[in-house]
């Protein structure tokens, strides 16, 4: 009896395994994981000097690892796109994933659906509200690089008093939204700093920009401007430029593209908070390398912040991000 049990069992189990071979279980509408030395990068947005750098980094450790990485990206920073990066998966599910999720709710269910197939999940940077789909996500501690933000602010302004503006990216975005809540938590400390908020800017640098011009013009005491990612930076940098206040008005800008960097030696900006997008893509393959051999994997992991700023930018040369590997 035993035996007949057994015997059905495992035929059973087999159909299973055929029927999910061929995409019929689970509604996920593709095959299962054949290859698992094969890695994919979906990153939030091609052609971007935080995205390469990570995936500069990425590609050196798969290589070192004997892992193949493949990076498919979404011309724009935008979950319609990238849920389309993700779908095409479903022919050839990659052993992981390695993902910025572009919207912390959207991107769940795409995520999931490659999940479902077998491919394991690590988020780098970004992350989805729910994150446990993943078997690790890497990020910086946006909270505290806003907060880091603010301290420098303040420290550059001394006592004078002023506004300040924040310029955010897309509502839904991990970790934007965390810095603009840090910085802003932290000025609300600063009695001599009023900030008038925090706008969205779909992470373009003209939207940014026409938002930096209307604030010139709607508060006359406006004393800094924390720009959360590069492309709110790049925006305002324009718009203190075409307003001739540069160096008038404090920008804090966030990463250290190289655009940002020639800013911040011109004087457009005062400081930078560069990310290590590298390490956090070599932590992402060595997470998913370790979810693949059954190794122990680390479920949350932050990766280092560092304040630039023109005194210092020269010995801080490492951290600028990278145009190609
Ligand atoms: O700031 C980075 C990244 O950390 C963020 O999640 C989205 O914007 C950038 O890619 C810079 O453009």
């Amino acid at each position: 009896m035993n035996k007949v049990l057994t015997a059905g069992t495992l035929a059973a189990a087999a159909v299973l395994l055929a029927a999910c071979g061929s995409g019929q279980v689970g509604g996920s509408g593709g095959d299962s994981v054949q290859n698992n030395k094969s890695l994919v990068l979906i990153p939030g947005q091609q052609a971007e000097p935080f995205y390469i750098s990570m995936q500069c980094g990425a590609e050196a450790e798969a290589k070192k690892l004997g892992y193949t990485l493949t990076t498919s990206a979404p011309q724009k920073f935008d979950a319609a796109l990238q849920t389309e990066k993700v779908n095409a998966l479903g022919s050839n599910p990659p052993g992981a994933l390695l993902i910025a999720p572009t919207d912390d709710t959207a991107m769940l269910a795409p995520i999931q659906q490659v999940a479902n197939r077998g491919t394991k999940i690590v988020q780098v940077d970004t992350a989805l509200k729910d994150s446990s789909v993943a078997v690790s996500s890497i990020s910086s501690n946006n909270t505290e690089g806003g907060q880091l933000a603010a301290k420098t602010l303040a420290d550059l302004v001394g006592g004078k008093s002023g506004s300040v503006l924040v310029l955010d990216t897309i509502a839904g975005t991990s970790t934007t939204e965390a810095r603009a809540k840090g910085f802003t938590d932290e000025l609300a400390k600063y009695p001599n700093l009023k900030s008038i908020g925090v706008q969205f800017t779909q992470n373009e640098p003209e939207q940014a920009a026409a938002k930096v011009t209307a604030a010139l013009a709607s508060t006359p005491d406006l004393i800094g401007i924390f720009a959360t990612n590069l492309n709110t930076g790049e925006g305002a940098a324009t718009g203190l430029r075409n307003a001739g206040k540069v160096g008038q008005v404090n920008l804090i800008g966030f990463d250290a593209s190289p655009s940002e960097v020639d800013g911040l030696r011109k004087g457009e900006y005062q400081a930078l908070i560069a990310q290590d997008p590298a390490m956090i893509g070599r932590q992402g393959v060595d997470q998913a390398a370790a979810a693949l051999e059954n190794k122990p994997v680390t479920k949350t992991m932050s990766a280092p912040l560092h304040s630039i700023t023109k005194a210092n930018m020269d010995a801080n040369s490492q951290y600028f991000y990278k145009q190609s590997c």
